[in-house]
């Protein structure tokens, strides 16, 4: 299968986030992408860089001034004090319910509150760059696959799927899964679908695509009411205008064995097959692993070498992006589990 890697996805690379009131080291590390990197090349994968600006497709799926923030949120942070290079800047101020978002504040962390969910999104100097390659990876992908490419599978981070069209989150910032599918549709694909098997629930991806029809967001995931990020992924959500009966939640509870897991993806799979897609996105997080540092889902190596060919059984070109999946050494052959069960029954 043809595979998508950048170097850059190296420079983002904070050193905390907070964790049960501590501040402690980051579970989204640049380690995460170095041993799938690794992984698929001992597999005999070819790694070819992204080779498609996604500038264009970033400004239809995120909003014009979270974009310029994010570009120069580094040095702005810089310019409010040297020393800040050695810091890391962390929201500590949201406009939640009656305050007002759509008047951008001048001060750094009020804009840094406005543009983001939760204070677990840390930042650093290379946030932009790296993000910009994930996304340049999901706009190459959605070429490959427009010129006739069966599947791509882009290994990128930081992840993008908690990312909405106006704020970070999640270790999210620009959503890759997003802009695949945009690019899809702008490619001649009518109808797209965007799974997302991420433990977390994909609010970013779902809140993009919401009230659309042309795709059909699915996603399986521990229920929100216990699980990261609480405030969207329940089964009643169904779309809304255009987009109503374009969306399906399938949260299972915290603790869930692979075989609900697995009935809950033949769910997936049936209305995939039923929306008539003509391209599928997968948000691939591997978060879903019995060893997942912070996730309580139970698949195991082999699970996803079925997850990889169910997903061949849909006979519909796919793009896989990296999401999740914090158990850094068994994630490249995990992925390479997913990929290579896709590419056996292809
Ligand atoms: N500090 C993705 O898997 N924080 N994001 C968990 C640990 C939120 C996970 C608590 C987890 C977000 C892409
Ligand atoms: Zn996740």
């Amino acid at each position: 299968m043809i595979t998508l890697f950048s170097d850059q996805h190296a420079l983002h690379a904070p050193a905390f986030e907070f964790f049960r009131g501590e501040r402690v080291p980051c579970f989204e590390t640049p380690a995460r992408a170095t041993f799938v990197q690794q992984r698929l090349l001992q597999h005999g994968h070819v790694l070819r860089e992204p080779h498609v600006d996604s500038r264009a497709v970033l400004g239809q799926v995120h909003s014009a001034r979270y974009l310029a923030f994010l570009e120069h949120a580094w040095d702005d942070w810089l310019s409010l004090d040297p020393g800040n290079a050695a810091r890391q800047p962390f929201p500590s101020v949201w406009p939640v319910r009656s305050l007002r978002s759509d008047v951008e504040p001048a001060n750094f962390t009020a804009r840094l509150g406005l543009y983001s969910m939760d204070n677990g999104s840390p930042l650093s100097a290379g946030t932009w760059t790296a993000a910009k390659a994930g996304a340049d990876a999901a706009a190459s992908a959605a070429a490959l696959i427009g010129e006739g490419v069966g599947a791509v599978f882009c290994c990128s981070r930081p992840p993008g799927h908690h990312a909405g069209a106006d704020f970070m989150g999640g270790y999210c910032f620009l959503n890759n899964a997003a802009v695949a599918a945009q690019a899809l549709r702008q490619g001649g694909a009518d109808r797209v679908a965007v799974l997302d098997v991420d433990y977390h629930h994909g609010n970013g991806t779902q809140s993009i695509f919401y009230d659309r029809a042309d795709v059909f967001f699915v996603s399986l995931h521990g229920d929100p009411l216990t699980e990261y990020p609480f405030y969207l992924g329940h089964a009643d959500e169904a779309g809304e205008g255009a987009g109503l009966g374009f969306n399906l939640n399938l949260p299972l509870p915290a603790g869930a064995p692979a075989s609900a897991w697995f009935e809950a993806l033949e769910q997936a799979c049936r209305r995939i097959t039923r929306h008539g897609a003509q391209a599928l996105v997968v948000s691939l997080g591997l978060d879903t692993f019995a060893d997942d540092p912070i996730s309580t889902f139970a698949l195991q190596a082999a699970d996803f070498g079925r997850l990889g060919r169910r997903l061949a059984a849909l006979g519909v070109p796919t793009v896989f992006v990296l999401e999740g999946g914090y158990a850094a050494e068994a994630l490249g052959s995990n992925a390479v589990q997913v990929i290579d069960g896709f590419e056996q029954e292809t």
